[in-house]
């Protein structure tokens, strides 16, 4: 049974502050850190639970509020593959996390343990880590408390990258299976992925250095590592990277400020020169934003579209000159965010699929192909391979030195490519692996497709809950006849096409609008979020 008075001594710590309500997300819990202590013990006692649910598998997570302001933090949970929470946990976070009195708590406990059939003997193993946020050490502090609460000691992984977090726990998962994934040691990451990428541009002429904006984040230390195992294979030049300085994360940098004011952060704007590329990573390092300068000094922006249409027409040749067409078949899955030029371009070379925002829908998504590119516009992305693309990849016995040259690149991107999570870094290396091969600088890859023209707008309601989406939140079902309105004002617009959808992490409403000409697609945004207000 449950340790009743050990969970009550530690329950007593950590008081929920009693107005808030909390909800367990598309990013986790995630607000201000200044009220989020209760949620954190309580979190620590459900990643026992899952643990033990799960046969005392490890259980990883993660402390961070990703590209959010400094003052916020956030906790994610992260399952046994590495990948997110399975999604009927979200429920059972959001009842411990709002939980009023100790009695409530440990009701809501008593459920959990009940409906999911959790058998208290079992074992339970949690490993978890934090991003660079001042608030992270106290917020370690009370999760500890919540892991001791339940008779556990985590393995601590300090100051780690989100998706460094997600390949600890799939290798820990793995270890001496036949699926084993890697070291299950930061080490192990930079060593995994540095030797892939070594192989996959060998002979290739090295290149022009990379300038990585790291947002003052946990990608600071981690580029910083990762340029020693790359040696002169990528010379990186690492910029934002005071992690001690306060009020400088994601401040005026950083991957989400790039792509969401469509701006160079200016602390990059005397380092940058034209036709030199960049990039910026968000403040855990799952999301990757590339940009470059022209000759005329105007900003380009290569988002996670233009990441995916570059890789995936990458993986299609290889697949090809494999000789695997028709064998393993590649596809790539977006969110209505994808921008129109983009899916077009896709659409033209391989199947395209759009799936709700949220990282969980994506992954799903991408798991029915082979190969399953996905990517958020905002640069959150990754390549599933799927076992059995694994298992044709390891048999296939290639007809000619072509074949086998490319069958070769192929499996080294499946060591490339980290497939639990979205991951800056790796993401980044996979990026420099197709310029590497196509010779490509920003230029020729900003030009598979012009991006149309398109505005983001945040509208504040009174209740964002009454906004309900279908078609992959392209079209609103509710309230009633709002989305009649809104057909009639996009087709007014050439090349128009809008949405308006709620928030999944913000208390507001989502409105885009892409048009074919600038003044047309702003136009277009304010009138819908005119109607919607
Ligand atoms: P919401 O707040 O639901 O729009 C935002 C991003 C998502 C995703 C999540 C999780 C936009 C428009 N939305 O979701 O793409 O990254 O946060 O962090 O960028
Ligand atoms: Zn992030």
């Amino acid at each position: 049974s449950l340790p009743l008075d050990t969970i009550q001594k530690h329950f007593d710590l950590h008081p929920k502050p009693s107005t808030l309500q909390f909800q367990y997300g598309t990013a986790g819990f995630r607000t201000s850190a200044s009220v989020l202590d209760s949620v954190l013990f309580r979190v620590g006692i459900l990643a026992v639970l899952r643990s033990k649910k799960l046969d005392g598998k490890t259980i990883g997570v993660m402390i961070t509020a990703s590209h959010n302001p400094e003052p916020d933090n956030g906790v994610k949970l992260v399952d046994p593959r590495g990948e997110m929470l399975e999604a009927s946990w979200e429920h059972h976070a959001s009842t411990l996390a709002n939980a009023d009195t100790f009695g409530d708590f440990v009701e809501a406990l008593e459920l959990i343990i009940k409906s999911t059939k959790i058998e208290l003997s079992k074992p339970a193993r949690v490993v978890y880590a934090r991003d660079t946020r001042p608030s992270g050490p106290a917020l370690i502090a009370a999760f500890e408390d919540g892991l001791k609460a339940m008779g556990l000691k985590g393995r601590d992984e300090g100051v780690k990258t989100t998706p460094v977090l997600h390949y600890l726990v799939r290798c820990i998962n793995t270890k001496g299976t036949k699926e084993e994934y890697g070291e299950d040691s930061e080490t192990g990451y930079m060593m995994k992925l540095s030797s892939a990428f070594k192989k996959l541009v060998a002979g290739k002429p090295i290149p022009q250095p990379l300038i990585i904006d790291c947002a003052n984040g946990v990608g600071g230390p981690t580029a910083e590592l990762l340029s020693t195992y790359l040696g002169e294979t990528l010379p990186l030049i690492n910029l934002n990277t005071a992690t001690k300085t306060l009020g400088a994360l994601n401040n005026a940098c950083g991957a989400d400020f790039v792509k969401t004011t469509q701006r160079l952060p200016p602390s990059l704007s005397s380092v940058l020169k034209p036709g030199q590329r960049a990039c910026s990573l968000d403040g855990d390092a799952d999301r990757l934003i590339y940009y470059y300068l022209d000759e005329r000094n105007q900003f380009h922006l290569l988002d996670g579209d233009k990441i995916a249409a570059l890789v995936a027409a990458f993986i299609v040749e290889l697949v090809k000159s494999a000789g695997l067409e028709g064998t393993i078949d590649v596809g790539v899955v977006q969110t209505a965010y994808a921008n129109g030029a983009s899916t077009k371009y896709l659409s033209e070379r391989l199947p395209v699929r759009c799936v709700p925002t949220g990282v969980k829908y994506l992954h799903h998504a991408a798991e029915h192909y082979s190969v399953g590119v996905y990517f958020e516009a905002n640069g959150h992305g990754t390549v599933l391979f799927s076992p059995s693309a694994m298992e044709t990849l390891a048999g296939h016995i290639p007809s000619t030195p072509a074949q086998s040259t490319a069958l070769n690149h192929l499996i080294n991107l499946t060591h490339l490519v980290n497939q639990t999570v979205g991951d800056a870094l790796s993401d980044m290396l996979m990026v420099e692996v197709v310029l590497a091969h196509k010779s490509y600088s920003g230029i020729e890859w900003d030009s598979l497709y012009s991006d149309l023209p398109n505005r983001l707008v945040r509208v504040v309601v009174k209740d964002r809950n009454i906004f309900k989406t279908e078609d992959a939140e392209r079209r609103l079902v509710s309230p009633q006849g709002l989305q009649a309105k809104l057909d009639d004002v996009i087709k007014k617009y050439d090349g128009g096409r809008a949405f308006v959808r709620p928030s999944g992490t913000e208390d507001v409403v989502r409105v885009y609008a892409e048009a074919t000409l600038r003044p047309q697609a702003d136009e277009l945004a304010f009138k819908v979020a005119g109607l919607v207000y």
